[in-house]
């Protein structure tokens, strides 16, 4: 950790972590000054405006349930604190714009509001509360698969329709998916879903699924020709497939304790290179190949180029990138 996390949150999915707070006086407030002052605000289920920063006479932020207004804050803090320690850590950006100011949470938007999302107008992301099953929407995947779409906007720029607009959503799962196996955190641990902790279906499966993107019902294992047409949400389905197959590999598989089975559509084996290579390539594709207009056959070129150049043609990383792009009927 970089900054000074003096703060505790008690969260509802990640348990009691750290958080980076500031003190003013005998007050605190939820600014992170080791990330660019990243700040989380109260929208106390208002729809606009920047909302009332979270602050109060202690340190420690939530109680771990939904009913304490703090809660949903801890989460939404944690989660930024996460996205920025893995991109500036790992990815050596250091902020959404790579230029080290800190963006803003928002959370209780609305009421009964079931989604999350980033805008680039203000900066910022915004959390609902969720409704019924659905619980609020600040676990540690969706926060990093918001802020991600912040790094896509000021990079690639992957135009939100067509192959490119499912290219943006996988760039953003697959971040989902990095960051949250980058936390280490043993009560939300890493793997291949996205958000499978906020039961938006009130049946506690998954939003989505990237060994196997179809498991959820609508999206698509792989390239066909005419998935442009197809939401955004389901059009990353192949490309949420190719990073599932490049970092494990296919057939059958069990991480952290979550089984996977990812097939091939050609049937042809792939050995994967682990997750860390796997997110290099595709964040050195994204910032360096990727354009607002790429589609799938140019996110092919642009991975295996940059595969050449980080380890070589002739290099197993190489092989598997071509193998797991011909596993989703992609350079086949
Ligand atoms: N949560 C959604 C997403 O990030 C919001 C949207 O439709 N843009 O994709
Ligand atoms: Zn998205």
């Amino acid at each position: 950790y970089q900054g000074v996390d003096n703060g505790t949150g008690n969260t509802q999915y990640s348990g009691s972590v750290t958080l980076g707070s500031a003190q003013s006086g005998s007050t605190y407030n939820l600014t992170d000054t080791g990330r660019g002052n990243h700040k989380t605000y109260n929208l106390n289920r208002g729809t606009s405006g920047t909302g009332t920063l979270f602050s109060g006479p202690d340190d420690v932020w939530g109680n771990g349930a939904a009913s304490n207004a703090e809660t949903a804050a801890a989460d939404a803090h944690y989660g930024a604190a996460l996205t920025w320690d893995y991109y500036k850590n790992v990815q050596g950006r250091t902020g959404i714009r790579g230029d080290g100011v800190g963006a803003y949470s928002r959370v209780h938007y609305g009421n009964n509001y079931v989604n999350a999302f980033w805008q680039d107008s203000c900066f910022c992301m915004t959390y609902g509360d969720g409704s019924g099953n659905a619980k609020p929407l600040t676990s540690i995947d969706v926060a990093a698969h918001e802020m991600t779409h912040g790094v896509t906007a000021n990079t690639a720029g992957l135009v939100y329709s067509g192959e490119s607009g499912g290219l943006n959503e996988a760039t953003s799962d697959i971040f989902a998916a990095a960051v949250e196996f980058y936390a280490g955190n043993s009560s939300d641990v890493g793997d291949y879903l996205v958000g499978e902790k906020i039961d938006i279906n009130g049946n506690g499966t998954p939003l989505r699924y990237m060994d196997k993107p179809s498991k959820d019902g609508a999206s698509k294992d792989s390239w066909y020709s005419g998935i442009g047409s197809v939401d955004v949400h389901y059009s990353s389905g192949p490309a949420n497939h190719f990073f599932y197959l490049l970092s494990e590999g296919s057939g059958a598989k069990t991480v952290n304790g979550v089984s996977y089975d990812s097939p091939t559509s050609d049937g042809l084996p792939v050995t994967g290179i682990g997750r860390d290579k796997a997110a290099l390539i595709w964040f050195k594709a994204l910032t360096t190949k990727f354009t607002t207009t790429t589609n799938y056959a140019a996110a092919r070129t642009g991975t295996l180029a940059v595969a050449g150049e980080l380890y070589g043609t002739t290099s197993a990383e190489y092989t598997a990138v071509q193998n797991a792009w011909a596993g989703i009927n992609v350079g086949t």
